[in-house]
C-alpha cells in the first residue's frame, strides 16, 4: 500500500533559472527531474515507453496499408501520382457500387494485386482497385489507349488463382475466408506471338477444367470446383456429353476416350427422372449427335436416338406446343408446377436437333414434333413487328404475357433457330426465312438504340410500349448470327450491326474492372452520361457464358479484323485470372465489379465446356476447316450439325 500522501503522478514542473536554452542545462536539469522522481515513477514512465514503442512497431504496417487503400495511383503520363480518396465522402451513387459480398479478409486486402492485361491494368489503376472506388473517365478512350500500350509487350502478371475450399455460392461464412492463392509466377503475355499459344492456352483452360471434372464430379451434371463436389440437374453426367465434341475439336483425345469410355459403360437414360426438354435437347442430343458426325462412330448415334424418343411424350399436349418437361424413364410429361405455359425459346430451339435425328435414322416423327412447332408459332397472333412474346401456352397454343419483347432470355434462341433451320435445310423454307427477316426489322425499329457517351449500338427490351435500356449478355449471340446470315446471302448491312454490337458486347467486358461481363447491364441514353454501362447489384455475376466468344469466332471467320481475337484473348485471359480455381475447374462468379474480390460462386457450367472453349479455340485456329461454316450449322449449345446436302 503507498501512503496517501504520495503523489502518483509525474510533475515535469521546470523551475530555476539560467540560460534555458543551453543543452547542458536541459540535460542536467533532466537529470536532476529524473533522479526526483520515486522507483515508481520511474517504473511506469519506463513501461509506458516501451509499451508505446511496440505498439509503434506492430501497427506500422497497418497504417501504411490504410493510408496506401485510400489512395488511387493515377498514371499522369510518365510519372505517378497519388490521389487520397476517402471512401465515407464518396457521392451516394459510388456507394451504391459496394459490392453486397462480405468483406475479403485483409491478407486478402493487403495481396500486392496487379491484374488484368496490360490495357485494362492502366484503366484499373486509374478506377482503384475496387468498384467503389471510380474517377470518372470515358472507358472506351482508355481502352484505345491501352491498345497502344499492348504493343510494347509489357509482362502480365497472371491472376491468382482462387482457392478451393474458400467459398460457396450466396456469401456464407465460407465464402469470407476465401482467399486468393499467391500469383503464380510472372508469365509473358502472349498477345503478339503465333496463335499456337493462343491455341495451347486454350487446350491448357480445358484440361484445367476437365481436371476439376474429373477428380471431384465424374460423370455426374456439374463439377462445384470450391467445395471440391458436384451438382446434379439431370443426373445424366451433362459435362461430360456436353464436352465431347470439344474434346475432339481440341485434339484432347485421351480425354475424350475416357469420356466415350464413360458414354458407353455408364450412361443411361432409363433412369426416373425428370428433365428439361430444351437443356437435354440442346446439350445431350445436340451434343451425341456432333460427336457422331465428327467421329462416325455409332454409339453417340444410338444414344441420340434412345434419348430422343425419351424426350418425345413432351410433344403430347392439346396445342403440340411441347411441355418444358418429360421424365425420361417414365415416359411422361408435363409443363412447370406453377402454370401451363412453357418459354418461346425453348420450344422453338428444339428444332435443329430433332429434325437432324430424322434425317439420320429415316424416323420421321421427331422433324414432324418440331416442325409443327414451328408452323403454329408463324401463325400466331401477338407478335409486334415479327418479335414474339416471352411464354406459350401447351394447351391453347397461344402467346401469353403479350406485350413484353426482348432478345435475351427466354426469346434469344427463337431468333438463331429461324436462322439455323434455314440455313440446315439447304435455304428452302421461306417461311422461316420471312420470319428472321421481318424480326430483324422488328428489332431494328423498336430495340435497337445508341448509349451515351460512346454511341454504342445495343438492343434493348421493350414492355408494353415502354423502352428499357436493359440487355442481356445473352444477347450477345445476335453479333454471330447476323454475320452467318450475312455470309450465307442475307443483306450486306446485316454484316455492319453485327460489327457495331461486337463493339457492344466486347464494352461489356472491357468496361468492367475484372474485364468479364456481367450478365445484365443498362445502357445510358441521355447526354452527358459518364459512363455507357450501369450494372444493378444483383446482375453483377458472370456464369461463363459464351454468347460473346461466340460472335467473336463468326466476326472473325468472316472478315478475319485480327482485332476479334485479340478481344478474345483479353476475355480468356481475364476467365484465367478470376474465375479459375487452383485445385481443379473454373467457377461462375457473383461480382464482375470488383477485381479483389470477385466472390466465387462454386460452380462450372457444362456450357463452359461444350461452348465457351469450343469457340475459344475455334477463334484462334486458323484453319476455315476446322469446322467449316458452309458445312455445319452450329446448334444453340455450340455443337455443329450439318448442313444438308441440296438434294435432300
Ligand atoms: C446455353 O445453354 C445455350 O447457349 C443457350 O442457348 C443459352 N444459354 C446457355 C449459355 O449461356
Amino acid at each position: 500500500m503507498h501512503s496517501p500522501s504520495r503523489k502518483e503522478f509525474v510533475s515535469l514542473t521546470f523551475t530555476g533559472s539560467g540560460n534555458y536554452n543551453s543543452k547542458q542545462w536541459r540535460r542536467q536539469s533532466c537529470w536532476r527531474k529524473w533522479k526526483q522522481l520515486s522507483r515508481l515513477q520511474r517504473n511506469l514512465i519506463l513501461f509506458s515507453v516501451a509499451l508505446m514503442l511496440v505498439c509503434g512497431i506492430a501497427t506500422y504496417p497497418t497504417v501504411t496499408e490504410h493510408f496506401r487503400g485510400l489512395t488511387v495511383v493515377v498514371k499522369e503520363d510518365e510519372g505517378h501520382v497519388l490521389k487520397l480518396v476517402i471512401p465515407e465522402v464518396l457521392p451516394e451513387s459510388d456507394k451504391q457500387n459496394q459490392p453486397l459480398v462480405p468483406e475479403p479478409p485483409s491478407e486478402q486486402k493487403r495481396a500486392p494485386h496487379k491484374r488484368g492485361p496490360p490495357g485494362l491494368q492502366n484503366r484499373l489503376q486509374k478506377k482503384g482497385t475496387r468498384s467503389d472506388i471510380q474517377v470518372e473517365e470515358n472507358p472506351i478512350q482508355e481502352a484505345k489507349k491501352a491498345d497502344k500500350e499492348k504493343g510494347e509487350k509489357p509482362l502480365v502478371k497472371r491472376g491468382a488463382l482462387i482457392e478451393a475450399d474458400q467459398a460457396t455460392e450466396g456469401g456464407t461464412a465460407k465464402e469470407a475466408e476465401n482467399k486468393v492463392a499467391v500469383p503464380a509466377v510472372e508469365q509473358e503475355d502472349h498477345s503478339h506471338e503465333p496463335e499456337f499459344d493462343r491455341l495451347e492456352a486454350v487446350r491448357d483452360a480445358f484440361r484445367h477444367a476437365w481436371k476439376g471434372y474429373k477428380e471431384f464430379a465424374w460423370g455426374q451434371d456439374e463439377l462445384r470446383p470450391i467445395s471440391k463436389s458436384y451438382g446434379e440437374w439431370f443426373g445424366l453426367g451433362l459435362t461430360l456429353i456436353d464436352a465431347l465434341d470439344t474434346m475432339w475439336i481440341l485434339n484432347l483425345r485421351e480425354e475424350f476416350e475416357e469420356a466415350k469410355t464413360w458414354v458407353s459403360t455408364e450412361l443411361s437414360f432409363n433412369k426416373n427422372v425428370d428433365v428439361n426438354l430444351f437443356e437435354s435437347t440442346i446439350r445431350i442430343l445436340g451434343g451425341l449427335l456432333s460427336t457422331y458426325h465428327l467421329t462416325g462412330d455409332a454409339l453417340f448415334l444410338d444414344k441420340a436416338k434412345d434419348i430422343g424418343t425419351r424426350l418425345m411424350p413432351a410433344f403430347n399436349t392439346p396445342s403440340k406446343i411441347p411441355y418444358s418437361d418429360v421424365n425420361i424413364g417414365k415416359g411422361t410429361a408435363h409443363p412447370p408446377r406453377w402454370t401451363s405455359d412453357s418459354t418461346v425459346a425453348e420450344v422453338t430451339s428444339i428444332q435443329l436437333e430433332f429434325r437432324e435425328l430424322s434425317r439420320l435414322t429415316q424416323d420421321t416423327r421427331y422433324r414432324a414434333a418440331v416442325d409443327k412447332v414451328m408452323q403454329k408459332v408463324h401463325k400466331l397472333e401477338g407478335k409486334q413487328d415479327g418479335l414474339v412474346p416471352m411464354f406459350i401456352n401447351t394447351n391453347s397454343g397461344q402467346f401469353t404475357h403479350l406485350g413484353v419483347f426482348t432478345l435475351g432470355a427466354r426469346a434469344d434462341s427463337y431468333y438463331e433457330y429461324l436462322l439455323k433451320q434455314w440455313i440446315q435445310g439447304g435455304q428452302k423454307e421461306t417461311e422461316l426465312l420471312e420470319d428472321y427477316l421481318q424480326a430483324l426489322e422488328g428489332v431494328k425499329k423498336n430495340l435497337l438504340k445508341k448509349s451515351s457517351p460512346n454511341s454504342l449500338t445495343f438492343v434493348g427490351e421493350l414492355s408494353h410500349g415502354q423502352f428499357s435500356p436493359k440487355m442481356d449478355h445473352l444477347v450477345c449471340f445476335l453479333p454471330g448470327t447476323l454475320a452467318l446470315g450475312a455470309h450465307h446471302g442475307l443483306p450486306a448491312d446485316h454484316m455492319e450491326l453485327a460489327k457495331q454490337l461486337m463493339e457492344t458486347c466486347y464494352q461489356m467486358y472491357a468496361q468492367m474492372e475484372t474485364g468479364l461481363s456481367p450478365e445484365i447491364v443498362h445502357f445510358n441514353m441521355h447526354e452527358g452520361s459518364i459512363r455507357d454501362v450501369d450494372v444493378k447489384l444483383a446482375d453483377r455475376h458472370n456464369l461463363l457464358r459464351p454468347e460473346t466468344v461466340e460472335s467473336l469466332f463468326y466476326l472473325y471467320r468472316f472478315t478475319k479484323d485480327r482485332k476479334y481475337r485479340d478481344w478474345g484473348w483479353e476475355i480468356l485471359q481475364n476467365f484465367n485470372k478470376y474465375t479459375k480455381v487452383s485445385t481443379g475447374g473454373y467457377t461462375s462468379i457473383n461480382n464482375v465489379r470488383d477485381p479483389e474480390y470477385p466472390s466465387p460462386r462454386d460452380k462450372m457450367e457444362s456450357f463452359f465446356l461444350g461452348e465457351t472453349l469450343k469457340y475459344f479455340y475455334l477463334l484462334f485456329s486458323d484453319d476455315p476447316e476446322l469446322v467449316s461454316l458452309d458445312k455445319y450449322v452450329f446448334n444453340t449449345e455450340a455443337h455443329p450439325l450439318p448442313i444438308w446436302p441440296s438434294a435432300e
